[in-house]
């Protein structure tokens, strides 16, 4: 792990080694907690710039919602201990992860007497599906686990808990000798990856699954679907089953950690190297982080 000096903690910098929490930590026994996933790029102009920051705590602050979590912080001052940890770290492209969590000195269920406790980690983290994946496409498969979902564990919030659901598909995939795993829910109806939302491309049109199917509203998902109808694409949110998977002219995942990577095949049917669409797609997604597209320096919050 590339690490780095300072952790923010309950509103303080501490030291990377003193961030810890002890073995009675309520999520730790539950899972009881929500988190967010944040990138940092260094820019064209050698700055420092957030990618989507306030989406991705007003994100944290619906995830806690959903679950009757009070945080005890605004997302403005999360956005401005974010700035202060990067700033502090002296670092310019980084991994963000804040998390909210019920914390020690309650091993009952009814979280309602655990502290919240309020963590922003920062690392170095290179892409999540290496670099292979994004220039020539990651093999997925269609998981046998599936998709929880709104009235089990909401996948609407980014809770820690969740994430089991997640680990088991991905567990499956890799051991089975693929790169990543692709959700259905109960219905049958595909919803994401193990971590990152999913598009496919058919006849020029780009689809990905609706967010009342089960998928994350990926903040990654809503910047490519911006990009790619400013491109002139047409863009549905519709539901696909797994042969739509199979039969795609194009399909790649979307998220903080992946960022934009291609699809090469699933469940051993074919869909070849990166097509022009989803090229045309990462390259100007890669563009926007990096502050070369006019039009989505909005998306930048610069440090
Ligand atoms: N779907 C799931 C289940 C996710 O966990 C994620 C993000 C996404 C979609 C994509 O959402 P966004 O575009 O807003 O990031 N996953 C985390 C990430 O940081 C954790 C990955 C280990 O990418």
């Amino acid at each position: 792990m590339e690490t780095v000096d300072y952790i923010w903690k309950n509103g303080e910098l501490v030291e990377w080694e003193d961030a810890t929490v002890h073995v009675l930590t309520h999520a730790l026994h539950y899972g009881f907690g929500v988190f967010e996933g944040i990138r940092c790029y260094e820019t064209s102009d050698g700055r420092a710039a957030v990618f989507r920051l306030g989406d991705h705590m007003r994100r944290l602050e619906r995830s806690a919602k959903i679950h009757l979590i009070d945080l005890p912080y605004s997302v403005g001052d999360l956005v401005d201990a974010t700035k202060t940890t990067i700033e502090r770290n002296g670092i310019k492209e980084c991994y963000i992860r804040p998390i909210a969590f019920s914390g020690y000195g309650n091993m009952g269920l009814n979280p309602a007497g655990s502290e919240i406790d309020v963590a922003i980690a920062i690392w170095g983290w290179g892409t999540y599906l290496g670099e292979e994946g994004v220039e020539h496409g990651v093999r997925a498969k269609v998981s046998s686990f599936k998709r929880l979902d709104a009235n089990i564990l909401p996948p609407a919030s980014k809770a820690c808990g969740n994430y089991v659901n997640s680990i088991l598909a991905k567990t499956e995939a890799v051991k089975a000798g693929y790169d990543e795993a692709i959700l259905l829910n109960h219905a049958g109806f595909v919803t994401d990856g193990s971590g990152e939302n999913i598009f496919i491309v058919d006849d020029g049109v780009l689809v990905t699954p609706p967010t009342s199917e089960g998928p994350l509203d990926g903040i990654t998902r809503d910047s490519v679907m911006q990009i790619a109808r400013d491109l002139g694409y047409e863009v549905r949110e519709e539901r696909l089953v797994r042969s739509d998977l199979y039969l795609a002219d194009e399909a790649f995942f979307t998220g903080t950690a992946a960022e934009v990577v291609p699809i090469k095949e699933v469940d051993d049917r074919r869909i070849g190297e990166p097509g022009p669409i989803t090229k045309k797609i990462q390259e100007t997604f890669f563009a926007s982080l990096r502050g070369d597209v006019e039009r989505y320096r909005g998306w930048l919050e610069y440090v």
